[in-house]
């Protein structure tokens, strides 16, 4: 830990939020909050409202209805195409708003946020030029007494769950591409990190979105997220999380109206370094590979596979450049690694570390858990002689830790990187194209 946490940036009074509802926020039926904390500073930083059942039904109603009522999808793609337009603006006039509280409630550096807030805003835009560009196929070759048309049409009402380790980035990687299409929406943030869900719903509206087309409800997942893939007014469900509870999203769409699926789970990604790379170019990569985002991430690198002949001397170079990555407060412009997201996550970052000791990998950099005054903080680990059948090389931490495993030829590099249940993502550093 480099730096001491700054608390003067933290916010003096904690921010309530509703949920969103036929364009307007609203208390849920319950009236209830959770509080979030701020994971790098443990302080209460905004206040969520506690979606039930009914709250969900309420916002697939607002959904279908709009849906049906053609107040969105009967629009040109050139009327849409200006709401997407205007709602980049107005993500770009509120970045520094949204990536603040993004950071809060994440503990993601802020450096990184307004990153991914202006990228966000850079996709509102690329989908509102797919919106007016959206066509379909003619078939003349079918007789003359016959002509096919196939036209692409909007899904309906979309479901969208995610998760808290991309809050704001997951969600526009979808909605501009959702209502660019002509679909309503009813999304559903993680229970820890829901706030800039709930201000990009209001700068939708703020941007022309009809009332109804973007609602949002707040609450657990096992309550408010099954509630929503139960429902059989919901046409689809776009989901990242864990790939167990993407099994639930399965089992749930196939008993009632087997729903359209969009599925983003789980990884355990190889990061392959032949002897022949640029090793620093690569050593740079490996490192920002697995402390991304504290190794939260789907496409975290986090089994480096490395050729035999350049073991010793390349896991150096990583150890060189894992130690000047700057772990801190998290508002501070400087970190490049802030907080573990959640204490569930945090805890199970630390015992696999643990396990990985006991199956008998070395840990050969870092110490795990940076001891702090507030919040909860986990610096890069690096295990060496590590086995295929461990735990460590097999399971998804989701945090900054990887494993390191020799290979001989590039035979023995593509069985380690597909030795895997996962399959997501891959990296290859070597100037053999072939
Ligand atoms: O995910 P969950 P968690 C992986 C990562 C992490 C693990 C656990 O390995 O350690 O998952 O994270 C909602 N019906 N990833 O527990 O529970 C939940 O409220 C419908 C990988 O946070 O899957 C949240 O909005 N929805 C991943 C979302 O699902 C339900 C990103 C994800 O939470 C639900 C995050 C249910 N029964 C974690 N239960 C990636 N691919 O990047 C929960 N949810």
């Amino acid at each position: 830990m480099q730096q001491t946490l700054d608390f003067s940036n933290v916010p003096s009074s904690v921010r309530q939020f509703g949920i969103y509802l036929d364009g307007e926020m609203k208390p849920s039926q319950s009236g209830k909050f959770t509080v979030r904390y701020s994971p790098a500073h443990d302080c209460p930083v905004t206040e969520i409202a506690c979606a039930g059942i009914d709250d969900v039904d309420l916002a697939v109603a607002s959904a279908r209805k709009s849906f049906d009522n053609k107040v969105w999808s009967g629009k040109s793609g050139a009327e849409r195409a200006g709401v997407l337009l205007k709602a980049a603006a107005l993500i770009r006039e509120r970045q520094s708003e949204i990536a603040y509280w993004e950071t809060l409630e994440t503990g993601k550096p802020i450096s990184q946020t307004n990153g991914e807030v202006s990228g966000c805003a850079d996709m509102f835009e690329y989908a509102s030029g797919l919106s007016r560009t959206i066509n379909g196929e003619s078939y003349n070759n079918l007789g003359e007494q016959l002509f096919g048309v196939v036209t692409r049409e909007p899904v309906g009402v979309v479901g969208l769950i995610t998760p808290w380790n991309f809050p704001f980035l997951i969600l526009c990687e979808r909605v501009p591409y959702i209502l660019a299409a002509g679909c309503t929406i009813v999304a559903k943030p993680s229970e820890y990190t829901s706030a800039t869900t709930l201000i990009l719903a209001e700068i939708l509206t703020s941007a022309g979105l009809p009332n109804g087309v973007m609602n949002v409800v707040t609450g657990t997942g096992p309550v408010v997220g099954q509630a929503l893939c139960e429902n059989r007014n919901v046409d689809m469900i776009s989901f990242t999380g864990s790939t167990a509870v993407g099994k639930n999203v399965i089992c749930a769409s196939g008993e009632t109206n087997f729903k359209k699926l969009g599925l983003e789970l789980g990884g355990k990604n190889p990061q392959s370094v032949f002897s022949d790379a640029n090793l620093h170019d690569a050593a740079d990569g490996v490192a920002f590979g697995m402390c991304f985002n504290t190794g939260q991430c789907c496409v975290s690198g986090s089994r480096l596979l490395v050729e035999r002949d350049v073991m010793g001397k390349f896991t150096e170079l990583l150890k060189e450049k894992l130690g000047k990555v700057i772990v801190g407060d998290p508002l501070n412009p400087s970190t490049q690694m802030g907080a573990i997201t959640t204490d569930a996550q945090n805890t199970t970052i630390l015992s696999y570390i643990e396990k990985g000791e006991a199956e008998g990998a070395v840990m050969s950099f870092g110490c795990g858990e940076i001891k702090t005054k507030n919040g909860q903080f986990v610096g890069p680990v690096v295990f060496e002689n590590v086995h295929p059948s461990m735990s460590i090389f097999r399971d998804e931490i989701f945090g900054p830790v990887i494993s390191v495993t020799p290979f001989d030829t590039a035979e023995e590099a593509i069985m380690l990187a597909n030795d895997t249940d996962y399959g997501l993502s891959a990296s290859v550093w070597s100037k053999n194209v072939d």
